[in-house]
């Protein structure tokens, strides 16, 4: 089973084309804004959140990427598009970095959000995210999904419908966002995988420690939509997932600070005999999803066009790596994002 499961993620990998990417400008950091676990907001936090999330869904497009047709897609779209160079490689933290920026810089700029990106502190619902407060129907992002095809019935996103996707594939008609929840699989979140990655001593190795099992733990554990390793941004929690990954990121490099700044390496093509282990690098067992909740083995496939590595001299990752935002939010390099209090980013974690 792991097998199969293990060579759809594989898939992702193949790549075609290019672009050219201008470097991000720079202002000073001034106040940092305060990214918070979402157990702790308080209703209307909560709610504001939400609200923001929505107004992104009602926003026209505006960006003329293909098939999006809202903002909240053209967000996805910028994660389905290079999803081949931003998985199982080294950008693989400083791109979704980037792309949770981008995320809350939308919230915020176009949807008169006053909060920070909140991010989903998983070891505390790990191994029982059926019972999750993000689930909450009236407070959170609504529940399991339900019937045949999956889908979430309450909460604020019970209406939406979203066509990108399975995989680079469009649905035709939209589809809803479907979850299977699975608690299970969501034990990769947990407090000791965590611990496992933050004793590894250079990025090289806690790169593809945080992809396999918190990774893991908060897509497979939701499941449906959020198992997609192309759209899943179509699913909200994807934003709360992965700036809990990226806060790991960042703990991480405060542990010794200044030298992991500087810390980047990894390839920039993904090795396409590459089979992730089902256990983590301390022996924990990692539990994957059951192979029939993937998207379909030909929706993985990038299609003609998909971008290129651009920046670095060769297959490693460097600093200069370019980070490509299509639009949404100016490019930057991985230099840019390595520090969460710089001037691009500016944010911190509580
Ligand atoms: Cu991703």
């Amino acid at each position: 089973m792991h097998f199969l499961t293990v060579s759809l993620v594989v898939l992702w990998t193949s790549i075609v084309s290019a672009h050219s990417i201008p470097r991000a400008s720079a202002a000073k950091c001034g106040k940092k804004l305060q990214r918070k676990p979402w157990h702790t907001l308080s209703t209307k936090e909560k709610k504001d959140y939400i609200n923001a999330e929505l107004c992104l869904i009602s926003k026209p497009a505006r960006l003329g990427l293909p098939d999006a047709t809202n903002r909240f897609e053209e967000l996805q779209q910028i994660h389905r598009i290079p999803a081949s160079i931003s998985h199982n490689v080294g950008a693989f933290l400083p791109y979704h970095r980037l792309h949770m920026h981008a995320h809350e810089r939308a919230l915020r700029e176009e949807c008169g959000y006053k909060g920070a990106q909140p991010y989903w502190d998983e070891p505390r619902d790990a191994g029982k995210f059926s019972k999750s407060v993000v689930f909450d129907p009236v407070t959170g992002f609504g529940g399991d999904g339900t019937g045949p095809d999956r889908c979430i019935t309450n909460g604020p996103f019970a209406q939406y419908k979203n066509g990108l996707g399975p995989g680079y594939s469009i649905s035709n008609p939209k589809r809803c966002i479907h979850r299977v929840v699975n608690d299970t699989v969501s034990l990769a979140s947990g407090q000791a995988y965590v611990n496992t990655c933050m004793k590894i001593k250079y990025y090289i190795d806690f790169w593809p420690c945080v992809e396999l099992a918190p990774h893991i733990g908060g897509h497979g554990g939701v499941g449906g939509k959020m198992l997609d390793p192309i759209s899943s941004p179509g699913d909200p929690l994807f934003y709360l997932h992965h700036t809990w990954l990226d806060k790991l990121w960042w703990d991480w490099q405060a542990c010794d600070l200044p030298a992991r700044l500087r810390d980047i390496s990894g390839p920039n093509v993904a090795d396409p005999l590459f089979v992730p282990p089902n256990v983590d690098p301390a022996g924990l067992p990692v539990f994957f999803p059951a192979l029939e909740t993937f998207p379909p083995v030909d929706t993985l496939i990038p299609p003609p066009g998909s971008p290129l590595p651009e920046g670095d001299p060769g297959n490693v990752t460097t600093l200069s790596h370019k980070l490509n935002m299509f639009g949404v939010i100016p490019n930057a390099t991985i230099r840019d994002v390595m520090d969460i209090g710089g001037p691009l980013l500016c944010y911190e974690y509580l």
